[in-house]
């Protein structure tokens, strides 16, 4: 966060080495002067697991049942080192500070062999003074780590810690011990950035800037500067008078220009303060509504008149809120940008790999480009995982995405009667609070995950007979802490949370909603105190529930779907890439392996092949999601947000994922590129029923024009057509029209028909429905052309017979981004898809196949 001059970076190439626990004496191998020579090399940031692959030490984890032969790293003792040189001044008043980003997890620090600090939570990170330690010269790192069981071994366990018993006293990301989407896989290592930093006098602790309102002519922003003093007590003794420290700071535009400034603010009791007024502010907004425009904010201290620290960031005017209220007064659960009431539309993010201090800052990028394409405008970072990397929120604020961050509190109990593991947590809390509070991307800080919502389930059932551990950080320290820090920002205990007559903390009627009645089979409406029933039948888990839920915003809800062939086959060990077979059980994670047959059976039928497998299992997914998201926006009168679980992966699995381990998005993701459009043309039906045409609208200016419906049979010939008079004012929807059945069929029957709804004098993509279920519709074969084009790196594909089901394009290759994938192709239609790949101008466009659910290239 803090740009300063003197800053060395110690991130690079480490040795690393293991011994069994407590095996060395620690003073031998902290020693500075020990020979490491034959130590192996290891990249921070980064993890133990990722170095030993990429020097072949270990296999890869991904592959096969890998991950289950590197369980023995989790017990061993683990120790880095490094060397590196320090250019001191002359005169003895330089401070220094060894910053660690991220350490996993129990790290003892040793600087030149002396020992300056222990840290238990990989969650943070640690600052360790070290001024009396580094020289002049060579100078020696050694971290030390323990194995999680030394500490963990003699805990208390507790009634509730999903998926393992050793959670509830550990610090560390939840999902390492393995989650229902992913492997245990228990890293250690040294995650973040390592650097010293050197000060002299004063340092900037911490800048906090926050929009207090906007308008068209002026926005206003306090500037809060902290400020501490590095002195030390005889430097501090040698001065006559006291320093006087005093700030400047300053907005510039993109362009580097000044906007505006507060010069020589005076620092008092550590603090300077100002109010900046912008005049004419251009404001951030979500890629969707607007441009996110981002200014720079410095701050420069001085002490005595000469500068000896810097800050300088991107930052967003904007204001957010959480409005629990309309306008009329009722339950409402919607964000409020700008003084706007937005929609939000995303998807919930996990981190993107297992190995996450290895991910690789393009791998950020390419997940929110993909969340930009896909019309998304908000993720949360859910509570499983980590505060995420700075990357992470560098792309939302750039690119414009929404940012829902939960508190690393997930599906456990955890003992908030333990003086030193809260006292641990308010530093936790405190450090990401400070490091995250000028983020224009973040829109909520959310205490948990399902926690008070699976407490009263759980004690319902009799799972949990204990009291409500864990009460007291979401319902107290957290808050409190965010009443100190961050006042500017929402906060929202849970997810889901909120009820009001005796229902439970997922009453739709008040504060947000997980909806896993569809997929687990949870049965709703359901009251406080009530033991929580499943319903595994098709009924039970069929996406058709979504219809039944109307609440005011639905942060999870979700389908598997298969990930792609490339990222199967490749993590697939020889002949184990077909249904069924061990392999692929095994990248199943979930409880329960029948919920995704039991929809597919409700819908596409069961799979019989593996090509079978990935097609109904994506095609239910996308349909599924579309069905719930068409619903919930619909009645955007009353719900103001859909997060999909989940956007992304941490392994090649099998999962609810819209986009694969590879970033090969699922058909879901090419799907909601129309569901999540800000214009969206959608048909509420049921088998018997008449057809509802409804147009939603999430612009901020109305729409007027006709919506056109045509109706084709199968071989592509159109029986029906009309259209329909549109007028949808602002961020509403409006149901335009509804025709009978019978009305649009002209005597063919439900199953042998496509329904294309088309915007005229306005725009939003196409949208097509079938009137019956995949299972029920027998699809004539289709003939698929293809036409590569090497030079524009473009397929052109065109049906004719009948029309195309799920056009799928695929290479045997990650990370490749087709312009459209997975879509239905009309006889005679044409679709060009472009591709591209982020480091390679021509793609093996020779191993492209295409194909469709009912044809294949001819
Ligand atoms: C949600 C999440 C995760 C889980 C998912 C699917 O509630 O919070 O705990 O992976 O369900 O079961």
């Amino acid at each position: 966060m803090k740009k300063s001059d003197s800053i060395q970076d110690l991130s690079g190439q480490w040795k690393i080495q293991h011994f069994e626990a407590l095996e060395k004496r620690t003073m031998d191998i902290a020693a500075a002067a020990l020979d490491d020579r034959f130590w192996i090399g290891a990249e921070v940031p980064g993890d133990v697991h990722s170095a030993l692959v990429a020097r072949s030490i270990i296999d890869p984890p991904y592959y096969g049942h890998n991950d289950a032969k590197s369980r023995w790293i989790e017990q061993k003792e683990w120790w880095y080192r490094t060397n590196f040189n320090l250019v001191k001044a002359e005169e003895d008043q330089e401070h220094f500070e060894l910053v660690f980003e991220g350490l996993d997890t129990f790290a003892t620090v040793y600087v030149n062999g002396h020992e300056v600090g222990k840290t238990a939570n990989m969650l943070m990170s640690h600052t360790f003074n070290v001024t009396s330690l580094v020289r002049h010269g060579w100078n020696a790192i050694a971290v030390r780590f323990d194995p999680l069981s030394l500490h963990n071994r003699d805990k208390e366990t507790f009634d509730w810690s999903s998926y393992t018993k050793e959670r509830p006293w550990l610090r560390k990301a939840a999902m390492n011990f393995g989650w229902d989407w992913g492997p245990r896989m228990v890293t250690v290592g040294i995650w973040g950035a390592v650097r010293l930093e050197r000060h002299k006098i004063a340092k900037l602790d911490s800048v906090f800037a926050r929009t207090k309102s906007v308008s068209q002519e002026q926005a206003v922003i306090d500037v809060t500067a902290n400020v501490k003093s590095v002195m030390s007590f005889r430097s501090r003794q040698q001065l006559k008078q006291a320093v006087v420290t005093t700030c400047d700071v300053r907005l510039l535009d993109a362009g580097g220009g000044e906007v505006t400034q507060a010069a020589a603010l005076a620092v008092q009791g550590g603090q300077a303060d100002t109010t900046l007024v912008v005049p004419s502010p251009r404001l951030w907004w979500t890629h969707d509504l607007g441009e996110p425009y981002l200014y720079t904010l410095e701050v420069v201290l001085y002490a005595d008149g000469i500068e000896v620290d810097r800050y300088r960031e991107s930052y967003g005017i904007r204001t957010i809120e959480l409005a629990l209220h309309n306008e009329q007064g009722e339950d409402a659960f919607a964000f409020i940008l700008n003084g706007i009431k937005m929609y939000a539309k995303g998807a919930n993010w996990i981190p993107a790999d297992h190995l996450i201090g290895a991910i690789p800052d393009s791998r950020y990028r390419e997940l929110i480009e993909l969340t930009v394409e896909g019309n998304m405008n908000m993720l949360r970072v859910w509570a499983g995982g980590i505060y995420e990397k700075d990357v992470f929120y560098d792309e939302c604020d750039r690119q414009g995405v929404l940012v829902w961050q939960d508190f690393a509190f997930a599906n456990a109990l955890f003992p908030d009667f333990n003086q030193d593991f809260m006292e641990n947590v308010r530093c936790e809390v405190e450090n990401n609070v400070i490091r995250l509070r000028n983020r224009a991307s973040l829109a909520l800080w959310c205490g948990n995950n399902e926690i008070d919502w699976l407490y009263d389930m759980k004690s319902a059932s009799g799972d949990i007979t204990s009291p409500f551990y864990g009460e007291l950080i979401y319902h107290e320290l957290i808050p409190e802490a965010l009443e100190r820090l961050d006042p500017s920002r929402p906060y929202w205990p849970s997810s889901p949370f909120g009820d009001k007559d005796g229902n439970d903390a997922n009453d739709p009627d008040v504060g947000d909603r997980h909806n896993w009645q569809v997929w687990h089979g949870s049965v709703y409406p359901r009251k406080h105190g009530e033991p929580p029933l499943l319903d595994y039948s098709i009924e039970g888990v069929t996406f058709k529930n979504y219809k039944k839920d109307d609440a005011l915003f639905s942060s999870e809800f979700g389908m598997h779907a298969s990930a792609n062939r490339y990222t199967l086959e490749k993590n697939m060990p020889e002949g184990q890439f077909y249904w069924g077979s061990p392999e692929m059980a095994y990248r199943n994670k979930d409880t329960n392996h029948q919920k995704g047959i039991l929809l597919m059976e409700g819908y596409t039928g069961i799979p019989q092949t593996i090509e079978e497998y990935m097609n109904y299992s994506m095609l239910t997914q996308a349909e599924g999601l579309r069905y719930g998201i068409e619903h919930f926006r619909r009645i955007n009168h009353r719900n103001s947000g859909a997060l999909v679980w989940q956007l992304n992966d941490s392994w090649p699995g099998t999962s609810w994922s819209m986009i694969d381990f590879e970033l090969l998005p699922k058909a879901s993701f090419y799907y909601g590129k129309t569901f999540f459009h800000p214009v969206l043309l959608s048909l509420e039906h049921e088998p018997g029923d008449p057809l509802a045409l409804w147009v939603v609208n999430d612009k901020l200016e109305g729409l007027q024009g006709h919506l056109r419906i045509n109706v084709y049979q199968l071989n592509g010939e159109k029986v029906y057509s009309d259209t329909l008079q549109v007028e949808v004012e602002a961020q509403s929807s409006s149901k335009v029209g509804v025709l009978s059945e019978a009305a649009v069929l002209q005597s063919r029957r439900a199953e042998e028909v496509m329904i294309e709804l088309v915007a005229e004098g306005f725009a939003a993509p196409l949208n097509r429905y079938f009137l019956r279920d995949p299972k029920d519709i027998v699809l004539p074969l289709s003939q698929l052309s293809v036409h590569v084009n090497e030079e524009e790196q473009s397929v052109t594909v065109t049906a004719s017979g009948a029309i195309a089901r799920l056009v799928k394009l695929e290479l045997p290759l990650g990370r490749v981004r087709f312009s459209d994938n997975y879509f239905d192709l009309l006889p005679g239609e044409r679709r060009t898809v472009y591709l591209r790949h982020p480091e390679m101008r021509s793609l093996p466009l020779n191993e492209l196949r295409v194909s469709a659910m009912n044809g294949r290239e001819i």
